[in-house]
């Protein structure tokens, strides 16, 4: 069985995972669908968001990019297409991440009678465009130049100036590439089946951090003690991160996370917490954060922070554990 692959590419919260979760909404009964999904922090968030979507799921940690991109990777879309042996694999590289080792993995002959790739989509929030520190990202840019299918996402937050941006881009760099207009990524069942046109060869990606440098890269913290609860620190590609997973029996303050969510100095935050009512999802992407709520409680709860400057973890973190209502013992 050849299990037909998509890469599902674009910048932190562009709209991948949301995308993702259309098109499994859409899924033909019968058919075996797999995801692969790697995220920038070390606690995923988004395999918790697509856990239930009816697909076999597969979460690379996050940690360092050019790291992770390689044996991590290879060794998680190995388990799942010999495990699972899918009709078709959805894969969402982290946002923060270059393109070119994953798709040199996906297109490497050992692959060759296991999966066949087609047209790569890139979500494009065009709003991005009008930011220097999203336009001038290489990653950004590249994630781009190696996409297929650009799919224009967030449609209904654009303003006037964000079209012109986007017109201006196509005009620029489309290079004759289809560009879709969607919102909440809903984009058609048929996209998966496009072919894979573009085969630019692209620069690598600068390592943005030595290995031997103070703080670079993953550095997990588990915290002295029965705390019930741990925080990972990751950093690189300019950006960095803090997420904090707590047990299932942690309890958290409806009004309590939304507020933190809401004020966090931060860019993005990303969150699935247990709550008296099931399970609160939080997602924040600049100013516009979006709530979820489910009846079901998740197995855990986990929250993740990304930013381009450091924060102050340790003052989010108090304010974090401040809004828990039950202390585990
Ligand atoms: N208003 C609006 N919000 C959207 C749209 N698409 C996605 N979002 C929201 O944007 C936020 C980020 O979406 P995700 O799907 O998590 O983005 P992502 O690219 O997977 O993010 P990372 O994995 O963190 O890079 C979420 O709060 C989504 O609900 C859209 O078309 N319009
Ligand atoms: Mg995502």
């Amino acid at each position: 069985m050849i299990a037909k692959t998509t890469l599902v590419t674009g910048f932190l919260g562009s709209g991948k995972t949301t995308t993702l979760l259309h098109l499994l909404a859409q899924k033909p009964a019968g058919e075996r669908w797999a995801i692969l999904v790697n995220e920038f922090g070390e606690i995923g968030v988004d395999g918790a968001l697509l856990a239930e979507s009816g697909a076999v799921l597969k979460e690379i940690p996050g940690g360092c990019m050019c790291c992770v991109n390689g044996l991590p990777m290879q060794i998680g879309l190995n388990t799942l297409l010999q495990r699972s042996a899918p009709d078709r694999l959805l894969i969402e590289p982290t946002g923060l991440g270059h393109p070119k080792q994953i798709l040199s993995l996906l297109t490497s002959p050992i692959y060759e009678s296991w999966l066949s790739l087609q047209a790569t989509l890139c979500l494009l929030d065009a709003r991005q465009l009008g930011d220097p520190r999203c336009r001038d990202n290489e990653n950004f840019r590249d994630q781009l130049a190696a996409a297929d299918i650009i799919i224009a996402n967030k449609q209904d937050r654009y303003a006037p100036e964000d079209r012109a941006l986007l017109a201006a881009w196509e005009r620029e760099y489309g290079g004759g590439r289809s560009m879709i207009p969607a919102t909440r990524g809903e984009i058609d069942l048929s996209l998966l089946d496009a072919p894979r046109l573009n085969l630019r060869e692209l620069p690598a990606g600068r390592h943005h951090h030595r290995h031997d440098a103070p703080g670079a890269g993953l550095a997990a913290l588990r915290l002295p003690g029965n705390t019930g609860w741990r925080r990972a620190l990751n950093q690189g590609q300019g950006y960095h991160a803090s997420g904090w997973i707590f047990d299932g029996d942690t309890l958290f303050d409806t009004v309590g996370v939304l507020e933190w969510a809401r004020l966090a100095p931060v860019e993005r935050v990303k969150g699935v917490m247990r709550i008296a009512e099931g399970t609160l999802l939080v997602n924040r992407q600049g100013r516009d954060l979006q709530i979820e709520t489910r009846p079901a409680p998740p197995p855990d709860s986990r929250i993740e922070l990304i930013n381009p400057a450091p924060a102050d973890w340790n003052a989010l973190q108090s304010s974090l554990l401040r809004i828990r209502l039950c202390l585990p013992d």
